[in-house]
């Protein structure tokens, strides 16, 4: 009995569940595709999806949370807008014998019990990636002025891509940050901060690291009302890789911009499936992905999924 393992599991994954999703918000093109990816491959899979979007705060992640504990779903899928305060509400749901999955954004909590699993990207790496793109580029010039852009206050990827991109850029001195404020991942907050940027610093500006795309297209507006160039007079450089980056690319008004992959909703419902069929899986997942230039963006724009 103990060969027939895999009859057992397929049996066992058969079984309709009940997954509750806890999403950050709709602030970006990468967000919308991450939501469409889970709620595509939730239902795919046959099962039942509470969807819940916290619009990023807290506090409304929260709420979902304990309602989905209250509707005794099968496991939940989360992921949280911030890094911290959620302890409690997450040992709320191991108390209930509900298996939660962070999704996207990892939490920095001391007890990992009270969570299965953490499936996402290396937002440090993505960081280190965008520094190394620009010492390549501009390494030899003197005294490189960046402006950055960063997500939301508190968020593993704000925190991570900040960290990534200084710790390459620490090893080169004709580096310099600027100006680093938050734009929260939005396109309308990417171009208020970017547009602050120029009214104090002006044609100081070299360089534009944006955490993400949507806040470099925001900036993009800025700098073209401001009358600069967007990718010539400033070197623009986002994350995501999203749609709107390759038309900003294919177009000449941005530079580059590091792959961070939205589509795991069929990589996370598997997780689900394999926990609950009794298999052991590893504390941490991670997405594959890459890294575009503009003179790769007219030809792979028409394949982009997101
Ligand atoms: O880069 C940004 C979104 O957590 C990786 O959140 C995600 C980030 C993504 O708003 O566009």
């Amino acid at each position: 009995a103990t060969t027939d393992n895999s009859d057992e599991a397929e049996a066992t994954t058969s079984e309709k569940l009940v997954i509750g999703f806890s999403q950050v918000g709709a602030e970006s093109e990468w967000r919308t595709a991450n939501t469409k990816s889970m709620q595509d491959a939730i239902t795919d899979a046959g099962h039942e999806l509470k969807f819940s979007d916290g619009q990023q705060k807290q506090e409304n992640q929260i709420k979902a949370i304990r309602s989905f504990i209250a509707q005794k779903v099968d496991a939940i899928v989360f992921s949280p807008v911030v890094e911290t305060g959620f302890e409690t509400v997450l040992q709320e749901a191991k108390d209930a014998g509900i298996p939660v999955f962070l999704s996207d954004r990892s939490v920095d909590i001391e007890d990992d019990s009270l969570w299965v699993t953490f499936l996402g990207s290396d937002f440090v790496e993505e960081g280190r990636k965008a520094g190394n793109w620009l010492v390549e580029e501009l390494g030899d010039q003197e005294d490189v002025k960046i402006v950055e852009l960063q997500g939301t206050v508190g968020s593993a990827p704000a925190i991570d891509r900040k960290e990534g991109f200084e710790e390459v850029l620490s090893e080169h001195s004709n580096f310099e940050i600027i100006k680093s404020q938050t734009g929260d991942f939005t396109r309308a907050k990417g171009k208020e901060v970017m547009e602050a940027f120029l009214r104090s610093d002006g044609d100081n500006i070299d360089v534009l690291y944006a955490h993400n795309d949507d806040m470099a297209i925001g900036a993009i507006q800025a700098i073209e009302e401001y009358g600069l160039k967007p990718a010539e007079d400033i070197v623009i450089i986002g994350v995501d890789a999203v749609k709107g980056a390759f038309e900003a690319m294919a177009a000449g008004k941005m530079n580059v911009t590091v792959e961070c992959n939205p589509l795991f909703g069929p990589q996370m419902v598997g997780l689900i499936e394999d926990y609950l069929a009794g298999e052991e899986i590893p504390k941490r997942v991670a997405v594959e992905e890459s890294m575009y230039t503009m003179d790769q963006a007219a030809e792979l724009l028409p394949t982009r999924q997101y």
